[in-house]
């Protein structure tokens, strides 16, 4: 597989981007249509770049199909909040948008970001006018940009934290779209006209041949899935202090079924910085996959593949001919786990940060759990901040001392309070959207996996393993979303109610599954997961993980 060249044709994306003049396509006069609930094609895709998905119910398909409708088209809208942080009042916004505008429920996504789904086409621009009116944007969050930048979440777990926190900010800011687009469509801002060289002087008009993800992490916590992306950072402190970063660069998770040029690719540690050259090394990073990724067939466009096509030694050869020197060598680090500590955690601030557990990051009232109302209180309440999980969960940030109580009461009072008798396993799952929203879905991920967990749970606790943290994953497609291929137990769908096993990833991060069985259903998963379970807990030395322990068997290889 080649990458892009003059010679061939670029995709269809390439001209549409091309031609939608700084990303306004024809949004402005397609969104006042209400003759339908859906976009055109162009604007659909346009509609990515300022933080939106046209989707339609996928529940309701066939039914609307029988009665000749069109299908029930409805947006899904992404909030970038840089490293995951929202003030009280942020949080009370956007709970209100979900209540007067969306299918009332919130998700606290793997990339720290909040989503919005059900959102009919005529309340898009008013959700997002309310989203920007609370000081958050959803400009960026998805498109072939930059998006929302991650960060380990606890920035007062150590003073190094918070300065990390600071750049996970500041490279979120400047590498934002120039276009003036999205503050004309959806904030009525004045229209300016530009050249291209003021318009986007980094992305230019094409932007970039694909999606781009930073991360940031802080060992020995890797929560942020740091080898699942495109560029990250791995603090390095000594003495206290952050004193820079190693550069890892070419990770990612997506792959479609049946075509092996496709693959999941954990990113490659290059050299060692200090924190005056991160945004100068990141932007040469990006130009780089500016001019050299694939434009041609979007399914090879990741900077992964620009790596493997072209080989990391030619990567960091052309980063160091544009930076003009010579990256220094890897320091040393440990990551230990990719998981979120529960519960509270008295930071060096001396505030306090309790950890949620929120089951897929699904914000919403059920009976005996009404997480959606508790959190609204804790909002109303609350003088310190929320903070998302790379692990779709949530910590009520910057509690003071003497708040501490009424908070865990109210938590109390809603039956959301972390429960203990949950298993390691539970505690370590990830699950992404998959149906009824997510149009590229197989199976079911975020309302199947809690139920098959309760299962295997069974089995965990048969064995006395109710407190091994072992990781589990389930994405309803192989795109990766739930980082699945990073699960120590993998489950990708394959149709309806079949999935592929995976077994083996690190418990930090940095190994990936191997596929194990293909297309099982629930029965076949429980009787092939037993023995296996059984075998970890007679079998495993002190202190080995599940992922390490598969393959000491050579379970998987
Ligand atoms: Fe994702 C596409 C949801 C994190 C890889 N992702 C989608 C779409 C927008 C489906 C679509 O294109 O029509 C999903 C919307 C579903 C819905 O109904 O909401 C979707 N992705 C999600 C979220 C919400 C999953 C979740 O349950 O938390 C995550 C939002 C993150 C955010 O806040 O920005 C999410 N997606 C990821 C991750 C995880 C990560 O980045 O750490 C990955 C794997 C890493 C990577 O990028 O390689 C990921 N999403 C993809 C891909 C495969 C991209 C590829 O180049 O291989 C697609 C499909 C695509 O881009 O064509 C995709
Ligand atoms: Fe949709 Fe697949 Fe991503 Fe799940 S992994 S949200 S099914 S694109």
């Amino acid at each position: 597989m080649a990458n892009s060249t003059q010679n061939e044709k670029l995709s269809s994306d390439e001209l549409l981007k091309e031609e939608s003049n700084y990303l306004r396509g024809t949004l402005e006069s397609s969104l006042k249509n209400d003759i339908t609930g859906s976009l055109p094609f162009e604007d659909m895709k346009i509609l990515k770049f300022h933080g939106s998905y046209q989707q339609h119910d996928r529940d309701l398909e066939k039914e609307r199909r029988k009665q000749k409708l069109e299908p029930l088209y409805q947006f899904m809208i992404r909030v970038r909040a840089a490293g995951g942080v929202a003030t009280p009042a942020q949080w009370l916004a956007l709970d209100k948008i979900s209540t007067d505008f969306a299918d009332g429920t919130l998700k606290l996504t793997t990339r720290q970001s909040f989503q919005f789904h059900g959102i009919f086409k005529k309340n898009l621009k008013t959700s997002i006018q309310a989203i920007n009116a609370s000081l958050l944007s959803t400009i960026a969050t998805c498109g072939d940009v930059n998006r929302n930048v991650m960060c380990n979440p606890n920035p007062f777990k150590s003073a190094v934290a918070e300065e990390a926190y600071d750049y996970a900010a500041q490279l979120s800011e400047y590498f934002l779209p120039k276009s003036n687009a999205y503050y004309e469509i959806w904030l009525d801002k004045e229209k300016v006209k530009t050249t291209q060289e003021e318009v986007e002087p980094l992305y230019k008009k094409r932007y970039l041949p694909r999606k781009f993800k930073i991360g940031i992490a802080i060992p020995p916590n890797n929560d942020i899935d740091i080898y699942a992306s495109d560029l990250g950072f791995t603090v390095i402190e000594e003495d206290g202090k952050l004193v820079g970063f190693n550069v890892s660069v070419g990770g990612g998770m997506g792959a479609t079924f049946g075509d092996e040029s496709t693959y999941p690719r954990l990113a490659d540690y290059i050299g060692f910085i200090t924190p005056e050259e991160l945004i100068p090394v990141a932007e040469k990073v990006i130009e780089i996959q500016r001019d050299f990724g694939n434009r041609v067939d979007r399914k090879h466009a990741r900077i992964k593949y620009t790596i493997a096509h072209r080989g990391i030694d030619w990567f960091v050869d052309e980063l160091q001919k544009r930076l003009g020197y010579t990256l220094a060598p890897n320091k040393p680090f440990i990551f230990t786990t990719n998981g979120d500590l529960y519960g509270w955690l008295k930071g060096i601030n001396n505030r306090w940060f309790y950890t949620l557990f929120v089951e897929n990051g699904r914000v919403r009232d059920a009976e005996n759990y009404t997480l959606k109302t508790a959190l609204r209180e804790i909002a109303q309440v609350h003088t310190g901040d929320f903070r998302l999980t790379g692990n779709q969960n949530l910590i009520i940030g910057n509690v003071k001392e003497e708040d501490k109580a009424e908070i865990e009461a109210i938590l109390i009072k809603h039956g959301v309070i972390n429960d203990t008798s949950h298993t390691g396993l539970r505690r370590n799952a990830i699950a992404c959207v998959a149906l009824n929203t997510c149009g590229l879905a197989f199976a079911e991920a975020e309302r199947y996996l809690p139920s098959l967990i309760t299962k295997l749970d069974v089995i965990i606790r048969k064995y006395g393993l109710d407190e091994e943290a072992i990781t589990i994953r389930m994405t309803g497609c192989p795109n990766g979303c739930g980082r699945s291929r990073l699960g120590e137990i993998g489950f990708i769908g394959k149709s309806p109610g079949r999935y592929n096993l995976y077994l083996g990833a690190s418990h930090n991060g940095d190994r990936l599954n191997t596929l194990y069985l293909e297309q099982l259903d629930e029965a076949q998963i429980l009787k092939e997961l037993e023995p296996i379970i059984k075998s970890y807990a007679e079998e495993r030395k002190e202190g080995e993980t599940f992922g390490d322990f598969v393959h000491r068997k050579e379970i998987v290889q």
